[in-house]
């Protein structure tokens, strides 16, 4: 059997980085005894995903599928029937996990779908599809066509992540991805890291605990510095993303690791996002400062402590201030702040309270969403059921589309207040500067991706 597994999870954003999560299911599917390929172009997405198929004859194509890029997963997949008429479909990955049920198989027209991790149910499908030696409703959180209906079996979560290989990093090989500016970091190689999956917080525009479950799992520190040392020996990689959602949950599990790099003696910079202020201080600062953490991105969400509050943050203003500067004040730790425009239920004053907030805070540099309408989340549900959206309009949902704007605030102003957003952090001459200053090498792709939030380019989700 010759596996194909496809990723278009970095077309919106541009921010091309390795599949980790394709990486998982690769190891899982090569240690089964299968053949496996990754495929995930940086260029031209649709002409290279067009190619392969012509090219390569897989028996399963793995499609994964995140909300935003609906379209092109459902292009793939036309052309998936158009090439490879004999090859199974199947489909995973955050958006199937969340999906109504009846979206997962019709709307994409899937073979199989996959809900939630799949390290363990898809080796075991690709054995059903050899040789029919397993049985489909022991495989979790598998959607499939039994006698013409849809049949579901329930998802299960792994507890101990140590049992998982690590991701092929021989097929999302680190150096091969140059193209993104994930963290806005310039320095390649880089690779992203998990420690942990999971999230036990409730921040009614995330779905997170629905796709990783609301208990944090983490790894030993011994399986992730053995990930870490891999990489730095065979692949000389020397900068790390964490990309876990809480990566300071655990104030000891944060020392340790640092403590663990310190002994080690590597020189290497790292990133992490998931900071929650609450579990910061000096001295938890200085120690990650020591170990070469660089940015730290911070969800702050808002100016408004009612929208915070609104939103199920559990994150105080004030708080968020203080520990800000605290930050800034023991260590040479970047901030990243992401930010929200336009929640549900939001004034136009609390839309200025978030702008002026992101420029009071002494950020490095300040990323801001505008509310995306996303499945699984509990203010979605909240909308749907109080008739404020009817549908979620799956195609159109996008990093720049506005299709949500809250009532009493047009899609245009929101549209407006996001580019003034942009224009108001970035056209302080000190942040261009520190900006420049730190990553110069990247200065046009700074420039074209800060222009491009700046222009007023039209598009059909904005009409009120
Ligand atoms: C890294 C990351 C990114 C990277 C993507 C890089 C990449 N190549 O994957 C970047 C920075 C580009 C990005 C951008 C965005 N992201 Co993002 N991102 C993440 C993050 C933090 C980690 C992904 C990861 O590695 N997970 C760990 C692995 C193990 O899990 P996984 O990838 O989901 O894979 C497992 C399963 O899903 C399943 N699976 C995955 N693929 C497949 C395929 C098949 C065939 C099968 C059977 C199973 C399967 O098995 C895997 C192994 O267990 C997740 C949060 C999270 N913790 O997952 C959010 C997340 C994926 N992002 C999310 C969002 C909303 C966004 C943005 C919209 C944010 C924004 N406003 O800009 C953009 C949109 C990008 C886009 N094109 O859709 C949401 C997606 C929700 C959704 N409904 O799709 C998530 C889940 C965060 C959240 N809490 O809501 N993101
Ligand atoms: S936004 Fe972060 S903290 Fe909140 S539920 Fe999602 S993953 Fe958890």
């Amino acid at each position: 059997m010759r596996v194909l597994l496809i990723s278009p999870s970095s077309l919106q954003t541009g921010q091309h980085i390795p599949d980790v999560g394709l990486g998982y299911l690769a190891s899982a599917i090569r240690n089964a005894g299968f053949e496996v390929e990754i495929f995930q172009p940086q260029k031209e997405f649709g002409i290279a995903v067009y190619r392969k198929l012509q090219q390569c004859h897989p028996d399963v194509i793995g499609l994964k599928v995140v909300s935003l890029e609906i379209p092109a997963v459902k292009k793939v997949i036309s052309w998936c029937r158009e090439l490879c008429p004999d090859a199974k479909v199947i489909l995973g990955g955050p958006h199937i996990s969340i999906a109504p049920i009846e979206m997962t198989m019709t709307y994409f027209d899937a073979d199989y779908c996959i809900r939630g991790e799949a390290e363990i149910s898809f080796p075991q499908l690709i054995q059903y599809l050899s040789d029919q030696s397993q049985t489909l409703n022991g495989i979790s959180g598998l959607v499939y066509r039994e006698n013409g209906t849809i049949k579901e079996n329930p998802v299960s979560i792994h507890s101990n992540l140590d049992d998982f290989d690590m991701p092929a990093w021989d097929l999302i090989d680190p150096r091969k991805y140059k193209g993104g500016w994930y963290f806005w970091s310039p320095e390649y190689p880089r690779a992203p890291i998990l420690t942990s999956r999971g999230c036990p917080y409730q921040c009614t525009f995330c779905a997170q605990n629905v796709v990783g479950g609301k208990r944090l799992r983490q790894r030993s520190l011994d399986n992730v510095f053995s990930e870490m040392e891999l990489l730095k020996e065979k692949y000389g990689v020397n900068n790390f993303d964490f990309l876990d959602d809480n990566f300071l949950m655990h104030r000891n599990y944060v020392e340790a690791f640092c403590e663990g790099i310190l002994k080690r003696n590597w020189k290497i910079k790292w990133n992490c996002c998931g900071a929650r202020m609450d579990q910061m201080d000096p001295s938890l600062i200085r120690l990650m400062d020591r170990a070469g953490c660089n940015i730290m991105s911070i969800g702050y969400e808002s100016g408004s402590q009612r929208m915070l509050d609104y939103m199920k943050k559990d994150l105080d203003l004030q708080c968020a201030l203080q520990q800000t500067r605290m930050i800034n004040e023991n260590s040479s730790i970047k901030i990243m702040g992401l930010f929200i425009l336009g929640f549900p239920n939001e004034t136009e004053k609390e839309i200025q309270s978030t702008i002026r907030h992101a420029l009071k805070l002494p950020l490095f540099m300040a990323t801001f969403f505008t509310y995306l309408v996303l499945p699984g989340c509990e203010e979605t549900t909240k909308l749907l059921e109080s008739g404020e959206i009817s549908e979620i309009p799956w195609d159109q949902l996008g990093i720049d589309t506005h299709f949500y704007s809250p009532q009493g605030i047009s899609k245009r102003k929101l549209k407006f207040y996001y580019k003034w957003a942009y224009f108001r952090f970035y056209s302080r001459p000190i942040v261009l500067l520190r900006v420049m200053r730190y990553s110069w090498r990247k200065a046009p792709w700074f420039f074209n991706h800060i222009l491009h939030k700046f222009s007023w380019r039209t598009n059909y989700a904005e009409r009120d």
